[in-house]
């Protein structure tokens, strides 16, 4: 049976974790748990990061609109809308929250 090579440059090489030039089932196996390890963590990263804008789009906004640069009429105006935006925001820090709470219990 002739053996198998990896082309030039190629992405598997990096699974070669001993680094005796050949890339075993168990380095195949063990470089895709890293993988998914790494992706896990990258989406957690990026919903980490999208509640935190959320608070701190909460916390600008009410900043802004307190103000004197906002006018009353215009906050009047946008009062509708304001609900929506705090409830979208709240919505995001609380789904985020509670999907932590429940993936640190699984
Ligand atoms: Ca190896």
């Amino acid at each position: 049976m002739t053996r198998k090579k990896l082309e030039e440059r190629s992405r598997y090489e990096d699974f070669d974790l001993d680094h005796d030039g050949t890339v075993s089932d168990v380095e195949i196996d063990r470089g895709n748990r890293l993988l998914d390890l790494e992706l896990a963590e990258e989406k957690s990263h990026a919903q980490r990061r999208m509640a935190t804008c959320a608070i701190v789009a909460i916390v600008a906004f009410t900043a802004a609109i307190v103000s004197p640069l906002v006018s009353d009429s215009r906050v009047n105006a946008l009062s509708d809308l304001m609900g929506l935006f705090y409830i979208s925001m709240a919505g995001i820090v609380g789904a985020y929250m509670g999907v932590s709470a429940w993936m640190s219990k699984r």
